[in-house]
């Protein structure tokens, strides 16, 4: 069995709905069990930012898929709830990114993990930080809370915590 995080994202509403719906439909995945969830946090959108604001956060799964597999069965959700790939780095309904796998360095053509800009994304780092603040980062030699808070000021004021994750709310 395999540590896996995954990143979710969304800017389509109901956004906060498609994070819930792409959580039910991981651990419905036999081969995957979702262990920890992040609160959801409203980001301001980077790169193409003439765009809705989006729900991030961050869940920490085991599974027995080989990472390869875990794309794949990360993009059926992608496909199950939705997304069409239309603007490139424009608005989605659901977006599932691996962002660290088994402490691995991937590079194929089709996969790449640690995902390539998390160590610069905010609204990447924050809530992976929070949930796993000493995990290492494969490539950086640096833990995701070091990480997240080298970050610059402003890239962490467009990221807020919106409430606890779908599944969480009894922490509130
Ligand atoms: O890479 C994920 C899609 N995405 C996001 C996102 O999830 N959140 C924010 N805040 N900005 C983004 N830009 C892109 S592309």
């Amino acid at each position: 069995m395999t540590h896996a995080y995954i990143g979710l994202g969304s800017n389509i509403e109901p956004r906060e709905d498609h994070l819930s719906a792409a959580i039910q439909l991981l651990g419905e995945n036999k081969t995957i069990t979702v262990d920890q969830q992040s609160a959801v946090y409203q980001t301001k959108p980077v790169g193409y930012t003439e765009q809705a604001d989006f729900l991030n956060m961050v869940v920490q799964i085991t599974t027995s898929l080989s990472a390869l597999a875990l794309l794949d069965a990360c993009q059926s959700i992608e496909q199950e709830l939705g997304r069409r790939r239309g603007i490139r780095f424009g608005p989605r309904t659901i977006d599932l990114d691996i962002l660290w796998y088994d402490n691995q360095k991937i590079e194929t053509e089709r996969l790449t993990v640690p995902h390539s800009r998390m160590h610069e994304r905010a609204f990447v780092l924050i809530p992976f930080s929070e949930i796993a603040p000493d995990v290492m980062i494969p490539g950086y030699d640096q833990c995701a809370d070091t990480l997240a808070q080298s970050l610059p000021s402003e890239e962490r004021q467009g990221v807020r915590e919106w409430k606890n994750s779908p599944g969480r709310e009894s922490e509130q």
